[in-house]
Order: structure tokens, then sequence, then C-alpha cells
């Protein structure tokens, strides 16, 4: 474990490394107690680098055998060893160097480096895993031609790695190797090797060019059945990014293999994608349709990492961006063209705003609230501890939203030519945020002499969510409208405490807007000489002002259509506007968030009713809306589901001050209750459409049925119908798929939870599926997030047989879904719920830094919180500083939580 002094690294400190390393070969001899590593490269000066420069090389947890430089070996006395680096001077300007070592793999917990998952051999390099199967200058700008040489027991039967097949043979009757060679130079944290005994799905295909490819995917034995849907994405993947951007697979052959144990959902190794097995395995009676629309976005997404992130990769881990947010708005752009294939016009746009609504919901479930804590970066940093610590919702989700913005400023076609000037300009380099920013910039200017991406630059550049205020100004006798914007940004996080306080510059904000008049009519708008429905208002100074001609009466705005930006708009709405778009908004994101927001309002105003022991109701406005939309039998189910489900607390407390998550909980489910009473009969008319009768489909259109019809039945049970406790008790025994098995489940834990039949149909549930880890996950993470579960049942369920800390996936099921998920059971002011949290970052701490720091950024906003959990929640972070041994990605994550949240 890592437990030296944080050393804080700075974005512009970056140097280029001394020494090119064009070629390396890596022998491995696996054993699981002791693997023997031998590395050979051949290294070069770089022109502009000093004569004798040090090669410096990383190193973590590795035993040293020799080092030899051009064939002699060197002497204890000729380099320099220490914990984290291995120096050697005075080389010569081209040499070649052999270092043999040795690291653990069965020892290692970390899940960094070379490790054994269920008796098989796997690695994960990114970002800084490499040091730990070898000393190497583990950086992504050192790229090189790999050649892996894996021995091993012919027990694991499949010895792979990057690139291709270059011979396989026999060593004795007890061993064998296989040689492979990747043709692309790559930075080390792309290395993959993979050793066990697998079941394989494969298939070959076509590409555009008419070359065949071998795709397959590698799983434990035993689970051949579930791998058909993962092998399907994969082949939809390589076709749309051969449609949508002209990007073809470059090799002859791409793997993937599944692994139990894995810190996040999947890794882009070139040629060798290894996945969480949660984003690989389904099949109907185990995995729900979120599952199924999981595995296929992850799996595009790190197909599509082969262009943007290995082909072109970062220079360095502060542009981490490069490749992830531009790779999730690719992700997102393919699962939303696979939710609308096959459907006329109307229906796919009504699929593309689902998934719209869906990213929506987690950037302001998980990323505002980072944007606005101890935590806040911009999408490109400016300084870490530790990298692992920023593969975060920012550098993510709303790094693609910084993508997305800039393909609503350049167009589909602009933002093509954008992507292909990238390609033209950057193919087999390491870069920069800048240089992605610079090749869309070069298409905009064609398209607009005028403008430039000087503001819109400042995205990557200051951290937090703008505000855009808006007004309307009308002037009947003019028959004018004047929009105007303002925006305004406060300092976060570290900028707080710049001195002087860090001088936030105005954004470059595309606000898309469309005006309705009184009867919900779209207006025609002049704009730009031409006449529209939408227009995309550049706001990139604090207030600018547009005007439109021929406005008949006072309309009502609609903003931000589409989330054409990651900010937060400030407009005065009044309840029959907001219902007014609810019902009839032409653009289907604007409309669900018309009805959102009227629901936030409804609950919020329900948690101050509470707090002032009135008794709470719902207004007319909004139960009129709500009723509008659940009887509107034209939307489509999937659509209707998003519609009327309640926004998230997470999302609602954002909208607190000071936040008081019970309260907010309480509130929430109060007004779930209410409209599941008041709407009783459209609910129920819901729910007898959206049967879906017949064999299971993943598709967008059962699915949507389902979840629209699994809502209906929630409502059902909270509104008190007793009919409905029996019906997800038919459900749960009926069902042949395990959305509704578990939809089912879920529903009769929250609101018949004190039933003995809930208890043995729980029992029943895990006796079914014991010996299937992903849905024993789904029944800890049930269970963790129940409203009666306190820090008791926790520790109940902790002594269950099946718990473990050491798989992340089931810590994540059980703890992660409590400390994150599970406001009631969490936050108390009695302080058992945060020492419990306390105390499950410090044992993580000690298996696995990364995931423990994960775990730890629970209470990164606690300065928010009411004074009565506040205090409770500073002691228990206070606790974890205090601890010997702390992990520098824990350590990074409490102190920053400490220092900078207040
Ligand atoms: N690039 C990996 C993430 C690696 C995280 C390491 N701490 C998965 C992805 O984003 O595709
Ligand atoms: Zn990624």
């Amino acid at each position: 474990m890592r437990t030296d002094t944080p050393v804080t690294i700075q974005r512009q400190d970056y140097t280029p490394y001394p020494y090119a390393i064009p070629d390396v070969t890596l022998a491995f001899d696996l054993d699981p107690a002791d693997t023997r590593v031998r590395l050979t490269m051949h290294i070069a000066r770089q022109a502009d680098a000093a004569a004798g420069a040090p090669l410096v090389l990383n190193g973590e947890s590795l035993s040293l055998e020799s080092i030899s430089v051009d064939g002699r070996p060197l002497a204890e006395t000729e380099y320099q060893l220490n914990a984290s680096t291995l120096t050697l001077l005075d080389l010569p300007d081209v040499a070649e160097i052999e270092i043999v070592s040795h690291c653990k793999p069965d020892a290692n917990s970390t899940l960094m480096g070379l490790y054994v998952s269920g008796g098989s051999f796997f690695t994960q390099c990114e970002a800084e895993g490499f040091r730990r199967i070898t000393w190497f200058a583990d950086r992504p700008d050192v790229m090189s031609r790999y050649r892996v040489i894996v021995r091993a027991p012919k027990t694991y039967a499949h010895l792979l790695s990057n690139g291709n097949l270059i011979a396989s043979r026999d060593i004795d009757a007890e061993r064998h190797e296989a040689i492979w060679e990747d043709p692309f130079p790559k930075p080390c944290y792309l290395f993959a090797l993979v050793a066990g005994t697998f079941t394989k799905r494969e298939c070959t295909t076509q590409t555009q060019s008419g070359r065949s490819v071998l795709l397959q995917v590698y799983s434990d034995p035993g689970s051949e059945n579930r791998t058909q849907w993962a092998l399907e994405s994969l082949e939809r993947a390589l076709k749309w990014d051969e449609v949508r951007f002209g990007l073809e697979l470059d090799l002859d052959r791409f793997m993937i293999v599944a692994v139990r144990d894995f810190n996040m959902g999947a890794m882009e190794n070139k040629g060798l994608n290894v996945f969480n097995a949660a984003y690989v395995l389904a099949d109907p009676h185990t995995a729900t349709d979120t599952n199924y629309e999981a595995i296929e976005s992850v799996i595009g997404h790190e197909y599509f990492h082969n262009w943007t992130g290995n082909r072109v990769t970062c220079r360095d881990w502060f542009q981490l961006s490069l490749k992830e947010g531009l790779t999730v708005f690719r992700d997102q752009e393919f699962s939303a063209d696979m939710m609308a294939a096959d459907m006329d016009d109307a229906a796919a746009v009504s699929a593309r705003a689902v998934k719209r609504i869906d990213d929506v919901v987690t950037l302001r479930a998980a990323q505002f609230p980072e944007d606005s804590g101890p935590m806040a970066h911009p999408i490109r940093p400016e300084s870490f501890q530790e990298i692992g610590n920023f593969y975060t919702a920012t550098v993510y989700d709303k790094g693609a939203e910084v993508i997305r913005m800039q393909h609503t400023l350049l167009g589909e076609a602009g933002f093509r030519a954008g992507m292909d000037e990238y390609f033209r300009r950057h193919d087999g380099q390491a870069v920069t945020c800048d240089d992605f920013v610079d090749a869309m910039e070069s298409v905009y200017r064609t398209q607009h002499p005028k403008r430039n991406f000087d503001v819109f630059r400042r995205w990557y550049r200051q951290a937090g969510t703008p505000r855009v205020a808006v007004t309307l100004d009308y002037d009947a006798t003019a028959r004018r409208c004047t929009v105007t914007l303002a925006q305004h940004c406060a300092p976060v996080g570290v900028e707080k405490r710049m001195q002087p306080a860090a001088e936030k510059l105005p954004f470059h904000i595309p606000v898309s807007i469309g005006l309705l008049d009184r009867t919900g009519a779209p207006l025609k708008l002049s704009f730009e000489g031409g006449e529209h429905d939408t227009v995309v208002l550049e706001l990139t100074e604090a207030r600018q002002q547009w005007t439109f001609e021929n406005i008949d009466a006072q309309p009502v705005p609609s903003l931000l259509r589409d989330f054409s930006a990651p900010v937060v708009i400030d407009y005065a709405w009044q309840e029959d506007e907001l219902a007014l778009l609810s019902a009839h908004d032409t653009n289907p994101f604007a409309r669900w968030e018309a009805g959102q927001e009227l629901a936030s309002r409804q609950i919020l105003a329900v948690a101050a009713q509470h707090a002032t022991g009135t008794q709470a109701a719902l207004s007319d406005a909004f139960v009129a809306a709500w009723r509008a939309l659940l009887s509107d039998t034209a939307l489509d189910a999937a659509y209707q589901a998003r519609a009327l489900a309640l926004p998230s607390e997470k999302t609602l407390a954002e909208r607190m001050s000071p936040i008081d998550p019970p309260a907010l909980a309480a509130a929430r489910d109060a007004v779930r209750d209410m409209l599941g009473r008041t709407l009783r009969p459209d609910w129920q008319a819901a729910w007898d459409r959206s049967q879906t009768p017949g064999d299971y489909s993943p598709a967008p259109v059962p699915a949507g049925k389902r979840a629209l019809k699994n809502l209906a039945l929630t409502y059902l049970l909270a509104g008190g119908d007793a009919a409905a406790a029996d019906a997800a008790r038919a459900q749960y025994a009926n069902a042949d798929n395990m959305t509704d098995s578990l939809a089912a489940l879920g529903a009769l834990v929250s609101y018949a939870g004190d039933d003995a039949r809930t208890q043995t149909a729980l029992d029943a549930f895990y006796t079914r599926w014991a010996e299937d880890p992903l849905v024993v996950d789904k029944w800890f993470a049930l269970q963790a997030t129940a409203r009666t579960t306190t820090v008791d049942t926790m520790r109940t369920l902790m002594q269950h047989p099946a718990f473990t800390l050491r798989n992340p996936n089931r810590a994540r099921a059980l703890i992660f879904q409590f400390c994150l998920n599970n406001a009631r059971g969490l936050h108390r002011a009695d302080g058992v719920g945060y020492a419990f949290w306390a105390e499950q970052v410090l044992a993580l701490n000690a298996i696995n830094p990364e995931i423990a720091a994960r775990l730890a950024r629970a209470l990164d906003s606690w300065a928010r919180f009411t004074p009565a959990l506040r205090d409770p929640m500073q002691h228990a972070l206070t606790s974890i500083r205090a601890h010997p041994g702390l992990s520098r990605n824990v350590q990074e994550i409490v102190s920053k939580a400490l220092d900078l949240a207040a």
C-alpha cells in the first residue's frame, strides 16, 4: 500500500520523457505465488534531452532479480533503487535494457497490476498499475510496440495478451507458451494479460473495407449461455462506429474477457478488453432490462476507445477527459441510436429523449453534487495527489457534456468533420484536450468566420456548474419578445481557497430554447435568417439579449431543450406554465423537465410542511399535470416511465439548504403515497396496458412497458392498494424474467416489508440464486437500500456466508448501496451510520485503496447538511484521517473533505 506523504502533481509541471522506448518484450513465467517477469526494451535518448539523462522507471510491490544494459549485468552500486523508482544513470544514447523482477499475484488484493481472480490471472494497468508488473516508464506518453511471451501450466488453457497470436507451443508435458504481438505502439496502461480456462463464444464479421475479423467473448466455464447479448452488442458497436464515424476495427482479432473481481466496469486494453462480469453476462432469468442496456453501453464504450483513447491517447493523466468525455459521448450516441433503431420518426425522437433523460438524471445525481463539493475540479484537473481518484463523474459525464456542446455548436456534419480532422492530425499520438478543441475549432471557424472557441476552452479550466438566469420581456405593442440570459458560476472546491480568490470568467453556453403560445402551440422564431421552432442562443458573455419579432402574446419559454449545456436554469415559471409545457412542449426532454420541476417543487413544499407540522397536500396543478401524463396513451411507455418517476433524493438535495436527507426521503415518500392514492385508477390502467406476454426481449419497447408497469405497481402499493400486494406476489411467483421478478420483490420489501411472506420471498430468492454471484449482488443491494434497513441489519447481512469485502461487486452491492443510497439508515444524528461508514472505509483501505477511496466520497458534502448531522459526519471523517497507514487514495479524499468542504 502506498502510504507515502501525499505529493500534489500539477498539470503545468509536465515535461516530456527523456527517452523513447520503441519496443518492449515481456516474458512471463506465471505462478500465483511468485511470477517472474523479464522485461527487455530498447531505449533511445530524445533529441532534446540532455546526454546521460537519468532513466527513471516506476515500480511498486516488486522484487528485483537482475538488471543488465547491453548484455552487461549491473552491480548494485550502478543503479538507484527505492520503494517506487529505479534510476539508471550514465546510459548511452541508445541501449538495450533487461530487467528481471518478481511479483505475487495471489497476494494482490488491490486488483491493480497482475492479480488472481477465481484461479485465473488478470491484469489492470490503467492508470498506474503497470508499475506493479515491471519497472517501466509508467506514463501514457511513452508508446511502445509490445511482444509478450506467456508461459504457464497447461491447467491455464488460454494464454492471452494484446494483438495477434504469433506462436504457441508445449514447453513440456506440464507447461505451455503463447507469443503475442501488438502491431500498434501503445502506452503501458493498455497492456493486458489473461491466463485461465474459459468458455468462449465467437464469430467472424466483415469490416467496411472487407476485412474479416474474429470477435471473441471469454467467460467462466458454465456461463456460455449468457454471452450472446455481449457478442451481439460488440458486433453492433463495430458497425455503428463505421457508419457514424467512419472508424473501422484495426486488428484481426478483438477479445473480451469477463472477470468476477474488478475495480470498475471494464478496461479498453488494446484488442483484449477485460470486463467486470456484470457487464458481460446476461440471460433473461438473471439480468434485468437495465443490465442488458448497461452491457450494450459498456461494450460500446470500451470498443470505441480503440480509436478515442488507444489510437489517439492522452499525453498525461490530466488529459483523461480527452478520451473519457469523448468516449462517453460516443457510447451515449450509440445507445440512443440503438434504442431508436427500426422506429418511425416520432417514436425515434421519443426513444432518443429517453436516453438523454437517463443520462441527465445521472449527471445531476452524481456530477452536480461533485461540482459543488470539496472534490470539485474542471474536466481537465489542474492538480491531483492520486490519479485513481479522478475517474470521476466530472471527467466522464460532464466531459461528455462538453463534447456534446461542441456537437451542438458544430452540428452533426461539422462534428464529424472535426473528428476526421482530429484523427488526421493526431493518429498514433499522445495528445491534449487542447489538441481536440483545436481540431473542432478549425471547423467552427469555417462555419462562422467571426467566431472562435477562446471562451469555450474555459470549460476545460474552470470547475463548477454555471447558473443561467433567464428573463423574458414582452412588448405587446411592438409584438416583440426579448430574452435575456445572465450567467454566474461561484468559486467551488479549491477555487475558494485561492489567493486572490479565483476570478471566474464567463463560459460559452449553447442555450437551446423555444417559445410556446398560451394554447401550447410552438411559435416560429426568426433567427439568423430562418424561421425555427428551436434556436440555439450562444451565450459567451456575462449577460446577453436576443429579440424575437412578430410574437402575438406573452409566450411561455421552453428552456435548455435537450439539456443543451450542463448548467442550472433559473426562471420563475408559474405552475400553470409548467403544466402547459408538461402537456404540450414539442421537445420531449423539456416536456419531461417541466413535469420534474413541478414534482421537485411539490416534494420540497411537503418537506417544508412536515417541518412546520402542517398537514401535507398535493397541489391541484401538479396532480392534474401528472394525471395528464399518465393517461396520455400516445406517449410511449419508456418515456412515460421517466416522466412519472419522482426526482431522485440526490437531485433534490441540491435544492435544499441545509440538506436534511431523512426529511427529504420522507417528503418524497409522502408525495409518492399521495400520488398512488389520488391517481389509483390511472395507475391501474397503466399497469393493465403495460403487460408484456410472450417471450422476453430486452428491446426498448417491451423494456419500456416493463418499466411503466413496475412503476405503476410501486405507486399502487405506496398508495396502500391492498390488491396490489397480491399482484406483486403473483408477479414475483410467475415472472419469467429478472426485471419483473426483482421489481416485484423490491416493491414488496419497500411496502409490505413486515409481512412474513416478504421474508419468505427474500429467503427463497437467495436459495434459488445462491450459486450466481451477479444475482446474489442484487439480493444484497435490494436489502441494503430497503427503508427498514439499519446499521444493525447491515451487520447481520455482513455475517452472511456469501458476503466478502474482497470482491468489489459484493462490497458495492451491500456497503456502497447502504452508504450512498439509504438516507434513513446512514444519516442519523446519533452518528452510528457514519461510524459504520468509517469502519468500512478503513477495512477497505487495507485491502483495496481505490475502492476504499470511492466509499470515502460518500460524505463529501457534509458541510452542507443540517447541524445535527454535520457534527457526527465531521467526527467520522476526522477519525479516518487520524488512522495510521492510510492509503494515498483515501488520504486525498478525506483531507479535501475536511479542508475544502466548508
Ligand atoms: N479506462 C477505464 C477506467 C480505468 C480506471 C482505473 N482506475 C474504463 C473506461 O473508462 O473505459
Ligand atoms: Zn472509458
